[in-house]
């Protein structure tokens, strides 16, 4: 077990939170127990949740708008919270439409690996890249936009998908002295997982709100997702655990 799965076990233990740990399931008694309660130096990070992965929109990922009123629910609970935004440029490399040869669900090798090719989507300031307009989240401080660079994709909202180009995001969160972030949004399978990864080796402690996410579901990618966020230490709960 890593020293960080160690801490979240620990943590757990003393909240009595529901979830699964590095792929071991709680007591009883400790998932009976009581709820969390995000305090100042923990951040809900909402993740994509723009019209494009929403029905009607250019990804739309199957109830993706369901997130929307479960996030609103949770967003008083929190002091800190950050908005992210898939925002690519016309003719992006993780687009289908920029191959000639290729079709969306493709997949074609950048200098980075593998990369999925997708409908054209969350193009830089149109319509489909915009904030779902339900979202209701005033306080929120900070919207982070990542895949703006034409040749790099960036699920994550913390590293961009070569690995190495930073977002800023880490630096942000641990200059305001966040330590604890509670994700949710879009799409369960990539921004959100690879968030989730990023941001437990990065040294948070990570919860995932499963119900205030949703999925694609490319190929079994969803299942893939929750055993490597599991794997990372990464926190699986449900929004009814959460409390002001
Ligand atoms: C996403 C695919 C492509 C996401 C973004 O937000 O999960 N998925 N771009
Ligand atoms: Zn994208």
């Amino acid at each position: 077990m890593t020293r960080l799965s160690r801490r979240n076990t620990l943590k757990l233990l003393l909240s009595g939170t529901t979830a699964i740990v590095a792929g071991a399931a709680l007591t009883p008694r400790q998932l009976l127990a009581d709820t969390l309660s995000p305090d100042t130096n923990s951040a809900l990070i909402v993740i994509d949740v723009q019209n494009c992965f929403v029905p009607g929109g250019t990804l739309p990922v199957a109830d993706g708008k369901a997130v929307v009123p479960v996030i609103n629910h949770l967003a008083p609970a929190f002091d800190n919270i950050v908005i992210t935004q898939d925002w690519h440029t016309p003719e992006h490399a993780s687009f289908a439409s920029s191959y000639d040869t290729k079709k969306p669900f493709d997949t074609t090798e950048l200098d980075y690996g593998t990369q999925v090719l997708w409908p054209d989507h969350c193009v830089q300031g149109t319509d489909d890249a915009a904030l779902v307009d339900e979202l209701d989240l005033p306080t929120a401080e900070l919207i982070v936009r990542k895949g703006y660079h034409q040749h790099i994709d960036s699920y994550s909202a913390f590293f961009e998908a070569d690995r190495k180009t930073p977002t800023g995001l880490q630096g942000y969160l641990k200059e305001r002295g966040i330590t604890s972030v509670y994700l949710a949004g879009l799409a369960t399978d990539f921004c959100v997982a690879w968030t989730a990864i990023d941001a437990a080796e990065s040294g948070f402690t990570v919860y995932v709100i499963e119900d205030a996410c949703r999925g694609i579901d490319l190929n079994g990618s969803l299942a893939k997702a929750w055993d490597a966020m599991t794997k990372a230490g990464v926190i699986r709960i449900q929004s009814s655990s959460i409390t002001a």
